[in-house]
């Protein structure tokens, strides 16, 4: 073998043997790369990452929430159009049907008669218009008939509208919002639909432009000072509140001046319906009422009553316990829909002489409507 044959092959070795080298020297990079452990974070930089985080949550919450209260306030708009009439129509439906309904298949193709005003008798008290009341309809529907010559039952139907209508009287006095604040005051037995009454009422307010605080002295019930929270939230009124057990009247209190500091124009307090007799729930509506005077001079300026209809009768004797002790200036009728014994409301106008304000026809934040005698009247008779 020559010089130069061994010189080649030496630098052929060399030549591998370098390459080999360089390839060992890149995989163990490789495998140090892929071992090579995450750095940890540095507290600041991990809670810049969670509040990070965070923030982009409440955008997300805050967008749905806004969402959400354009859905709502297109909901208010779209049944607000729907009309009173025709809530109230719906609402009434079940005592439309026991009232005017039974009236109607009564009178088709009848003469007037004893014993017509006897299952006439029986159709009214049976939808809650109340024996006395029902009486003195009677009364003047045979008057009327015997005066006016009328032989066909069909035309007492017109007579009996015009009546019913007569019945409901007064007017309530306008909510005049003259005195800031105007303080209104809601009581009621429990459960009736007090604190739902106070925050559809608040909507309708907030909805015209109007402050409203609302009085949390509902500190009986656990979690009624949450319920009424919620209210708020929905209506966007403020709240007054302090912690369950809590004096109601101290609240009511605060609430009033607290109103008058921040310039707002309407407080609903909102009262506890349940308590261990009806002596001492009687003697707190009381309290609370003369405590609210003690904070304004002119308040409470409109005490309401909450009845719920379904109870029929018995809510014109909670009417009378309620008058006797605070007195009482309107009456809301909650729960209208979906009860037949909406006749309540010609005893309640017949027997107490007190306006009914509002009727509530469901849950939800419109299914409030002030209460309009003449309209009252048509949806009933209107098939
Ligand atoms: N269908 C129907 N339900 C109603 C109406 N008003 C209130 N409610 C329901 O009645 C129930 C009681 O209502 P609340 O507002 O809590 O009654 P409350 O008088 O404040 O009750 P207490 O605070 O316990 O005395 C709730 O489930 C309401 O949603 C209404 O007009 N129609
Ligand atoms: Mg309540």
């Amino acid at each position: 073998m020559n010089q130069s044959a061994l010189a080649v092959i030496m630098g052929a070795v060399l030549i591998a043997i370098f390459i080999l080298l360089a390839i060992l020297f890149f995989k163990a990079l490789r495998k140090k790369k892929i071992r090579e452990p995450e750095r940890k974070l540095e507290p600041q930089e991990k809670a810049t990452e969670v509040i990070g985080e965070k923030v982009e949550l409440e955008k997300v919450e805050e967008v749905i929430e806004e969402a959400e209260e354009e859905i709502e306030e297109t909901e208010v708009e779209e049944e607000g159009k729907l009309g009173f009439f025709a809530r109230l129509k719906e609402g009434l439906s079940k005592t439309r049907s026991a009232l005017i309904g039974k009236v109607e298949s009564l009178f088709a193709g009848r003469k007037v008669d004893e014993k017509l005003y006897g299952e006439l008798e029986e159709i009214l008290i049976t939808a809650d218009v109340g024996v006395s009341t029902t009486q003195a309809l009677l009364d003047v529907l045979k008057a009327r008939a015997k005066q006016e010559e009328i032989v066909e039952a069909e035309d007492l139907k017109k007579v009996l509208k015009e009546e019913i209508r007569r019945k409901l009287q007064p007017k309530p006095i306008s909510i005049e919002l003259g005195s800031k604040p105007f303080v209104m005051m809601m009581v009621g037995v429990n459960g009736v639909g007090k604190t739902t009454t106070i925050g559809k009422i608040a909507h309708q307010f907030t909805h015209e432009g109007k402050k409203i605080v609302l009085a949390a002295s509902d500190t009986f019930r656990a979690a009624a000072v949450e319920q009424l929270e919620r209210w708020a939230e929905r209506s966007r009124s403020e709240i007054v509140k302090q912690a369950q057990g809590a004096d109601p009247a101290a609240v009511a209190y605060d609430a009033v001046t607290a109103a008058a500091a921040r310039g707002a124009d309407i407080v609903i307090v909102d009262t506890a319906g349940r308590l261990h007799t009806r002596v001492n729930l009687m003697e707190e509506m009381k309290k609370i009422k003369r405590v609210i005077n003690k904070a304004n001079q002119t308040a409470p300026h409109l005490m309401l009553l909450v009845v719920d209809a379904n109870t029929g009768q018995n809510a014109i004797r909670q009417a009378e316990e309620f008058n006797e002790a605070v007195g009482i200036d309107g009456i809301i009728l909650a729960k209208l829909d979906g009860t037949a014994k909406g006749g309540v409301i010609i005893g309640i106008y017949d027997q107490l002489k007190i306006p009914i304000y509002y009727v509530g026809v469901g849950e939800k934040v419109y299914d409030l409507r002030p209460f309009d005698p003449d309209e009252f009247t048509e949806a009933l008779f209107e098939s």
